[in-house]
C-alpha cells in the first residue's frame, strides 16, 4: 500500500501533542500508521529557515517540519488564513479583512510547503492535505511533478457562491480545490455549496459528487469527522478519580453542572451563550442556586484583533451574569481560559448534566461528540446543540437550537434540567450509537478509500 503523507499547518509531534487544543490535532492523532509521514510547520519562527524539512521519527511515524519567517507567518496565518478565510468560511463577512499582500504571502507559504515536501516525497506516496491554510497547496505540488493521489479535507464549513464571491480571489480558491483528486467536507451541505461554486464561478460540470473542469474530474463528497468514542468513553470513566474532576464535583454541593468547552473563538457563539444563561436564570428563578455553568475556553489566535476583543466581551458578560445573580455562596458562571488536560476534560463532561454547544457556525464540532461519548449510560446528561454545527446533521436527538435565539437556548436548558430520566436515556442511547458509528477510524478509512479508488470512466458529455 502507498505511504500516507499527511500535510497540515501545524504538526503535533507526540511529545508536544497533549497540550494541543484543536479539532484537527485531536482527530488525526491516532491515524498515524507506522511508516507514514506528517509534514507541516514546526511552530518555530526563524530568520533564515532551512529549505530542507527537519525529520524526526516518533513511534514509527516520520515527522517532517519546516520553520517560517515571522513576516511569512504573519501574512499567511494571521493575515489571510485567519483574517480573511476563517471569517469568510464562517459567514462573517463583516470580520473579513482581505489584503492583496496577505494573499501573496499565503501563496508564498503554500509554495514553500510544496517545495520542501517535494524533496522528501516518493513517487508512489499518497498525499492528504488538511484545512483552509492549504487550499492552493495541491495545485502547487503538482507543479513540482508529483503525480500520485492527492486529497484534501476541509475541517471548517464551506459557503454558497453568493458568500464566497465576497472574497476577491474566490475563483482562484475554487480552482485550487479542483486541483485535488478528492475533497472531503464535513456535511452534504458544504459539499453541495462547493460544487455550486465550481459550477457558478468556473463553469464546471457537476455530476453527483463529481466535478468536471478542463477535461479533469475530481470528487467533492461529505465525510463527517468523528472521534475515537470508545477510547474517550473509557478515559471519561477512568478520570472520575482525577483530582481536579473530584474537586469540581465536590464543589457542586448537589447542584447540577452545565458545561461548555470551546477554543475562544467568535464562531463558537460564546457571548450569545452567556446571555442565554442569564435569560434562563431570569425567567426560571427555580433554577437559581441549583446550577453551575462551567465554560472552559482556552485562548486562541491572540495575534488577531477580533480574538482580543472577544476576550474583553466575555469578561464583561461574565461579570454581568455573576453580578446580577450570584449569592455569597453561589457563583452561577465560572469561566476559565486555561486549557484543561484531556483526561480532566473527559471527566468534567461526564459529570455534566447539560453540554452546551452553541456555535454560530462550525464545520463539525467535536466537543458535541465528546460530551455524548463521556456520559454515564445509566444517568446521562443532555446535549444542547446549535443547528449550525455540522454535528447537528447527525446528532438529531440532541436539543437542537438556533444559537442566535437566546430565548431558545434558555428554553432548551430548562427542558434539559427538567427532562425525565427515561427520555434522557433514550436520547443518549441514540446519540451514543451514532458517535460510535461515525468515528475517527471510519472517517479516515472512507477518505483513504476514496483517494485510492480509481476514477470512474468519464461518460461522454
Ligand atoms: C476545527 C473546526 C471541526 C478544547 N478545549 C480544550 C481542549 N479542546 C479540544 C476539544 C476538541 C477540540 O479541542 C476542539 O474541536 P472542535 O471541533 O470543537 O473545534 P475547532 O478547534 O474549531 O476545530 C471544527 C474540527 O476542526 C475537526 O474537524 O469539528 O468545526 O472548526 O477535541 O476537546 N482540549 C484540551 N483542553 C482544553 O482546554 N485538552
Amino acid at each position: 500500500m502507498a505511504r500516507l503523507v499527511i500535510v497540515s499547518n501545524r504538526v503535533p509531534i507526540p511529545k508536544a501533542r497533549s497540550a494541543a487544543a484543536g479539532g484537527l490535532a485531536v482527530a488525526l492523532r491516532d491515524l498515524m500508521i507506522p511508516g507514514s509521514m506528517w509534514f507541516g510547520w514546526s511552530g518555530r519562527l526563524s530568520g533564515e529557515p532551512a529549505a530542507q524539512p527537519a525529520l524526526v521519527e516518533a513511534r514509527g511515524v516520520n515527522y517532517a517540519t519546516i520553520d517560517l519567517t515571522a513576516e511569512a507567518h504573519r501574512a499567511f496565518y494571521v493575515g489571510f488564513a485567519n483574517g480573511a478565510l476563517w471569517p469568510l468560511l464562517h459567514f462573517r463577512l463583516g470580520l473579513m479583512h482581505f489584503r492583496r499582500e496577505d494573499y501573496a504571502g499565503y501563496l508564498a507559504v503554500n509554495a514553500t510547503f510544496a517545495s520542501a515536501l517535494s524533496q522528501v516525497l516518493q513517487a508512489d506516496d499518497m498525499v492528504w492535505a488538511h484545512d483552509y491554510h492549504l487550499l492552493p497547496f495541491g495545485r502547487i505540488l503538482r507543479r513540482h511533478g508529483f503525480a500520485g493521489p492527492m486529497g484534501f479535507f476541509l475541517h471548517v464549513p464551506f459557503v454558497p457562491p453568493s458568500v464566497l464571491e465576497a472574497i476577491p480571489v474566490a475563483r482562484e480558491l475554487v480552482t485550487d480545490l479542483c486541483a485535488y483528486d478528492v475533497v472531503g467536507f464535513q456535511t452534504e451541505e458544504h459539499a453541495r455549496d462547493f460544487r455550486d461554486c465550481a459550477h457558478r464561478l468556473l463553469g464546471a460540470t457537476i455530476d453527483g459528487e463529481w466535478v468536471r473542469l478542463n477535461g479533469r474530474r475530481m470528487r467533492a463528497f461529505a465525510n463527517p469527522i468523528g472521534i475515537d468514542a470508545e477510547a474517550f468513553g473509557q478515559e471519561a470513566r477512568r478520570s472520575a478519580g482525577d483530582k481536579l474532576v473530584a474537586r469540581v464535583a465536590n464543589s457542586m454541593a448537589g447542584r447540577v453542572l452545565a458545561i461548555g468547552v470551546d477554543r475562544m473563538d467568535y464562531s463558537k457563539g460564546l457571548p450569545n451563550r452567556f446571555e442565554a444563561y442569564g435569560i434562563l436564570l431570569e425567567r426560571h428563578p427555580e433554577h437559581r442556586r441549583r446550577i453551575h455553568f462551567l465554560q472552559i475556553c482556552p485562548r486562541s489566535r491572540e495575534e488577531v484583533d477580533e480574538y482580543r476583543k472577544l476576550r474583553a466581551e466575555l469578561d464583561r458578560l461574565t461579570g454581568r451574569v455573576n453580578g446580577r445573580f450570584s449569592d455569597f455562596d453561589w457563583t452561577p458562571l465560572r469561566y476559565s481560559t486555561r486549557p484543561a488536560p484531556r483526561s480532566t476534560l473527559a471527566g468534567l463532561y461526564r459529570i455534566g448534566r447539560i453540554g452546551v454547544v452553541t456555535p454560530l457556525r462550525d464545520g463539525m464540532n467535536l466537543v458535541a461528540k465528546e460530551f455524548v461519548a463521556a456520559q454515564p449510560e445509566e444517568d446521562p446528561g443532555v446535549l444542547v446543540l446549535s443547528r449550525f454545527a455540522g454535528a447537528a446533521q447527525e446528532l438529531t436527538e440532541a436539543l437542537i437550537v438556533n444559537p442566535f435565539d437566546g430565548d431558545a437556548i434558555a428554553d432548551a436548558m430548562h427542558l434539559a434540567l427538567t427532562m425525565s430520566l427515561d427520555e434522557r436515556r433514550a436520547r443518549h442511547a441514540a446519540l451514543n450509537a451514532k458517535v460510535h458509528r461515525t468515528n475517527a477510524e471510519q472517517f479516515c478509512r472512507r477518505f483513504i478509500d476514496a483517494l485510492m479508488s480509481p476514477l470512474p470512466t468519464l461518460q461522454a458529455a
